[in-house]
């Protein structure tokens, strides 16, 4: 094969996913700048030694003339990153309409857009060819960068065309497709007007994986009861051929955390943040503003603590980072408001001239910062509607060896299936439970603490992003080897 370079046998891996991990930036006619984002995938990707990854995406900036797409796609090329050029139009219908207007709501339990109900609107139509259009465009980039037994593996709810565009044409392909959020009861999945062809679509591929048995139990109901397929204890059969569909939940690059916390310059932070919030316990939110993340309950529910805990009022601090997404969503500018609206009248009604109790962020933060905040914190607070997983809790875990904080944790999360134990589990929309939870988590005894702190630090240590990688790449050349087998026989 092609990408054997006389040293040991390295498979390539071909990621296909909406958003390269890169962030380009066009610095004059012909030049870029790019900087490689550290999510969990690359690290993980970077840590296995007998595959060598090639990321295939959009590279989220909008390059409409030729020399820009020629010099962005070599510069790209260093990175071991090649581009999918979108244009304006079909990211505005694609990404922002189809992808993040319909299916993530829907998929998070959120119903579909009004106006959208009617599958005969105009608006969810070209929306859908838009969304069907943009996955041809990543499928034809795969078909010229693809060399025979090359793994490919398609990300996401942005690209459920994928595996049928590929499986068409080549079918001994091997197609491996995850989904990091929930796939919701068949129930929610139904009502989706493309339902049948986007369930076709995603059953072409090899290997079909979740982060939780929920989801891929759903994921199996909606093929037996919308298409009529036989759901297997392995996963779906259509006419003979098995789709296995499995779960795989993902974790983080852990080690990353925990050095970090040994870094000077985390080191300093964590002094300067003790120092700021001495004689307070501080509690933490780190969410993407976003409404699965369940921010405007989480905070109401820290005023009703509040309200009905006059003692802790000088004693306590929230401290919510909420970067910004998706902000050309009306819903998400709403969202942004609606949050400012409660966190300016918590503070006003509770703030003192010092110190006021809700400390919110519109922005990011840098790693090392980010790693200092959860070291030095006394609670988090995950409090998602529904979430796939939800990293943040992990990053919490992996960053409290010292301070053994409480999480407090939707079980609506995936993460509660694994950090569920030594949490204490919340239903985000019962504000007077969640109020209560906080009120447990910062009377918590130390022994019960280090109790739980030690049973997740223990998980997130083991079930690492690489691992996860891992298990789903040889998942899947299993899985096809054994299809091959089969249809030999
Ligand atoms: P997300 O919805 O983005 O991911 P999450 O899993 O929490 O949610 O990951 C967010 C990542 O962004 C974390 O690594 C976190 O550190 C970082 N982040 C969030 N807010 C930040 C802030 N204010 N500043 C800096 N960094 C911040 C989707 C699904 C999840 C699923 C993941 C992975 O929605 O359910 O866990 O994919 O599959």
């Amino acid at each position: 094969s092609g990408n054997n370079h006389g040293g040991p046998f390295r498979q390539r891996l071909l990621v296909v996913a909406n958003r390269l991990p890169v962030s380009a930036v066009r610095t004059s006619e012909d030049s870029w700048s790019m900087e490689m984002s550290a999510g969990g995938l690359v690290s993980a990707l970077l840590g296995i030694k007998e595959i060598e990854a090639i990321w295939i995406g959009w590279a989220g900036v909008n390059v409409p003339d030729e020399i820009g797409q020629k010099t962005l796609t070599k510069a790209l090329a260093e990175k071991r990153c090649i581009p999918v050029i979108l244009d304006e139009e079909i990211v505005h219908q694609y990404y922002n309409g189809y992808c993040n207007n319909i299916l993530w709501p829907l998929f998070h339990y959120l119903g579909l857009p009004q106006e959208d109900r009617l599958a005969t609107t105009r608006s969810f139509q070209s929306q859908f060819a838009a969304y069907k259009k943009a996955n041809q465009m990543f499928a034809d980039v795969v078909k010229e960068y693809y060399q025979e037994g090359d793994v490919v593996w398609c990300h996401d709810y942005h690209l459920m065309f994928l595996p049928k565009f590929l499986k068409d044409y080549d079918s001994n392909m091997k197609v491996g497709w995850f989904l990091h959020t929930p796939f919701p009861s068949s129930e929610i999945h139904r009502m989706l007007p493309s339902r049948s062809e986007l369930l076709h679509s995603v059953i072409a591929a090899d290997l079909v994986a979740f982060h939780t048995y929920d989801y891929a139990r759903h994921f199996v109901s909606a093929c037996t009861r919308i298409l009529g397929l036989e759901g297997t204890p392995k996963g779906v059969e259509d006419q003979g051929r098995l789709t296995r569909v499995t779960a795989f939940p993902i974790g983080i690059d852990s080690e990353r955390f925990i050095h970090a916390l040994d870094l000077p310059e985390v080191k300093e932070n964590i002094k300067e943040f003790e120092e700021r919030f001495k004689g307070r316990k501080v509690m933490l939110g780190v969410d993407r503003l976003d409404m699965i993340k369940g921010i405007p309950q989480k905070i109401l529910a820290f005023e009703k603590f509040l309200e009905e805990n006059a003692c802790w009022r000088d004693k306590v601090v929230l401290i919510q980072i909420a970067v910004p997404t998706r902000t050309d969503v009306l819903e998400y500018q709403k969202l942004t408001s609606q949050v400012h609206e409660i966190v300016g009248r918590i503070n006003g009604r509770f703030g003192t001239l010092t110190a006021v109790p809700v400390l919110h962020l519109d922005r990011s933060l840098e790693f090392h910062k980010l790693c200092a905040l959860y070291a030095v914190t006394d609670v988090a607070l995950v409090t998602s509607l529904r979430d796939g997983m939800n990293l943040v809790s992990y990053e919490y875990v992996a960053c409290q060896n010292s301070k053994k904080g409480v999480l407090i944790l939707s079980e609506f999360a995936g993460a509660a299936q694994s950090l569920g134990a030594g949490a204490i589990l919340v239903n985000p929309w019962n504000i007077t439970e969640v109020a209560a939870a906080i009120d447990q988590a910062l009377n918590m005894p130390s022994d019960k603490r280090e109790k739980w702190h030690a049973r997740n630090f223990l998980h997130v240590k083991t079930h690492t992003a690489q691992q996860w990688a891992e298990t789903l790449v040889s998942e899947l050349n299993q899985t096809v080897a054994e299809q091959r087998r089969r249809t030999r026989q």
